[in-house]
């Protein structure tokens, strides 16, 4: 089974069935109305009564949206088990991933807990070890916070040029909500810290029983024992019945399915912070410990499944986001980074959240190259693909965060392109 983030390097053939993957998944083609429901006619759902109450106990998207999904890249892991799937960012809006379309990331498959038998144990340098259940957790103080979460490897195909078709692939290992929980310094300060605690070590339930040191400082600082999503329970996918919330950091360390915390006085280097999630540099030698998400943006529309559908007004929307704080602008480039202005954000600008931003313009045709960049409060600027390979090399799999281009042709059509 393969238990890791890198993903084999695509060969034609594949990204060819890769772009006929996306006509199947009716990107391209548009149906037409049905003249018999537009005015002066009284359109066929007046004329019934719809369901009525009760009918849906759990409501679902419209049956005409049913190509808004989750999606994946079968070639890209041996297992369904040990794999990814991806969120359709171009099809969404603002900054809240919907539950059901929050990608998803495990190596051991969905872990599905009896709620009753859930147990976490916190031990190692405390005073008192503890054992709580969900309904232990459920009782303690709680807060709601919005953070993104975004895989390490999320954009690391990209790394030695323009690879996958589409925001959803290139982007997509990201989803952003709101969580309910408890604060992990809460349980910490139950326990009562030894004086030399400086690490913990974090684990999960499922088969794959993942785990990862964390600074002591990080978990005193904004960790969350989450237990909620969006307002609901957790999704299995997304740890049910509770996941640590590592605000800003890397996906692979918020650990679902959370089962035990133990106190340390240094990192265990646990095989996804030494053979995984390490980045090789040119020089042979690798970084460590690469927690933080660096800013990073990506126009969702348009993009490759999301064509231009006619010349004139033309908005274009994105999402932006860092690891370190809040983003304070984004630019968008409409002529692959030769001049840039400044985007609009508009809703929500928080801590290690996403940002939505729109710029617009008229499009006659021309060809476009669409970029975005981000900055965060405390001065960064999203690099460009360029600069981060002279520092980083090819290398790397992890925290891609370069500059993504979109090349607009006369026809509408998006396609994934490189500048420079
Ligand atoms: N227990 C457990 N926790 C886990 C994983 C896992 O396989 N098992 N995968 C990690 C990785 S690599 C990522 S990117 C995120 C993905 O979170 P998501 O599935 O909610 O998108 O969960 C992390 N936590
Ligand atoms: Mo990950």
């Amino acid at each position: 089974m393969n238990h890791s983030d890198d993903p084999p390097r695509p060969s034609r053939r594949r990204l060819l069935a890769g772009a006929a993957g996306l006509a199947a998944a009716g990107v391209v083609g548009r149906a037409r109305a049905n003249d018999a429901n537009l005015p002066p006619n009284v359109a066929s759902w007046s004329k019934t009564l719809g369901d009525g109450v009760g009918v849906r106990p759990y409501g679902k998207p419209s049956p005409f949206e049913k190509d808004v999904v989750r999606r994946d890249v079968q070639w890209l892991t041996a297992s369904r088990e040990s794999s990814v799937s991806f969120t359709p960012l171009h099809d969404l809006d603002g900054i809240i991933t919907p539950n059901g379309l929050c990608f998803e990331r495990h190596h051991g498959g969905i872990t599905e807990i009896d709620p009753h038998d859930y147990r976490l144990m916190l031990h190692g340098l405390v005073d008192k070890p503890l054992i709580f259940t969900l309904e232990d957790l459920k009782r303690l103080p709680r807060v709601n916070r919005i953070y993104f979460l975004e895989c390490a490897a999320n954009s690391g195909m990209e790394w030695r040029g323009a690879q996958l078709n589409g925001c959803q692939y290139t982007h997509g290992m990201i989803h952003c909500v709101m969580y309910t929980g408890v604060p992990l310094k809460l349980l910490l300060e139950q326990a009562g810290l030894k004086t030399n605690a400086k690490w913990l070590h974090v684990e999960g339930g499922d088969s794959s029983g993942m785990n990862r040191s964390l600074p002591l400082h990080k978990a005193l600082d904004d960790c969350m024992i989450a237990y909620r999503q969006n307002g609901e329970m957790l999704r299995p996918e997304q740890g049910y019945p509770v996941r640590l919330v590592v605000p800003g950091w890397e996906g692979n360390i918020w650990i679902k399915w959370l089962r035990r915390i133990k106190v340390g006085d240094e990192p265990w280097y646990t095989r996804e912070e030494t053979s995984k999630y390490t980045d090789l540099l040119e020089n042979g030698k690798a970084r460590k410990f690469t927690f933080e998400m660096d800013a990073k943006s990506v126009i969702t529309s348009p993009s490759p499944q999301v064509p231009v559908k006619g010349k004139g007004f033309l908005v274009i929307s994105g999402l932006a986001w860092s690891g370190r704080g809040k983003v304070t602008r984004v630019d968008v480039s409409l002529d692959g980074g030769r001049n840039w202005r400044t985007a609009k954000i508009d809703g929500p600008v928080l801590d290690k959240s996403c940002v939505r931003f729109y710029a617009e313009t008229e499009w006659n045709g021309q060809e476009l190259l669409l970029q975005s960049r981000a900055m965060d409060d405390t001065g960064y600027v999203q690099p460009t693909k360029d600069d981060l390979r002279k520092i980083r090399g090819v290398n790397s799999i992890y925290h891609n965060n370069g500059i993504q281009t979109w090349a607009v042709k006369p026809n509408g059509e998006v396609e994934n392109v490189e500048v420079g």
